[in-house]
């Protein structure tokens, strides 16, 4: 019974995000998403168009989504592949090697990103209309 664990801010919801989380939900039996919430945002430097609770109620109608729950700093992986006994812990491979100190709770896939498509490209040309 594999657990699949992710994060990610999930702004302005894209195929790139809906092709991951198909490959990530099809990795095991369970998927679980941390979406970041607003204060972390801008600990990313990112400041996203739609509010956490509306990301999060976008990325929780995804079927292949099982659960979603609050990312509020870097240092909660642990505590959260526990909490949820994740088995797989996986991102797009923009994050690759990134993640490799988890490798002693579960196992770390990078997974190929969706060319072409990305919310800071949607931002841009749409300001360009
Ligand atoms: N992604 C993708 N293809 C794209 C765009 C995004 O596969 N064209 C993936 C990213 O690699 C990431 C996930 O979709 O795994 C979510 O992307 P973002 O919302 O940009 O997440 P990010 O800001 O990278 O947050 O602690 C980890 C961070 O919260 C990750």
């Amino acid at each position: 019974k594999d657990v699949v664990i992710t994060y990610g801010t999930f702004d302005l919801f894209h195929v790139g995000h809906v092709r991951l989380l198909k490959r990530l939900k099809a990795l095991g039996d369970k998927l679980v998403v941390g979406i970041s919430s607003d204060e972390f945002n801008k600990i990313k430097g990112k400041t996203s168009f739609f509010s956490y609770d509306e990301r999060a109620e976008i990325v929780g109608a995804c079927k292949y989504v099982d659960e979603v729950f609050a990312e509020h700093h870097w240092e909660q992986k642990i505590d959260d592949i526990i909490r949820y006994n994740a088995t797989i812990f996986a991102m797009g491979d923009d994050w690759k090697g990134r993640f490799d100190h988890l490798e002693p709770y579960c196992k770390v896939i990078y997974l190929q990103r969706t060319e072409e498509i990305s919310t800071t490209s949607i931002k841009s040309q749409l300001s360009q209309i």
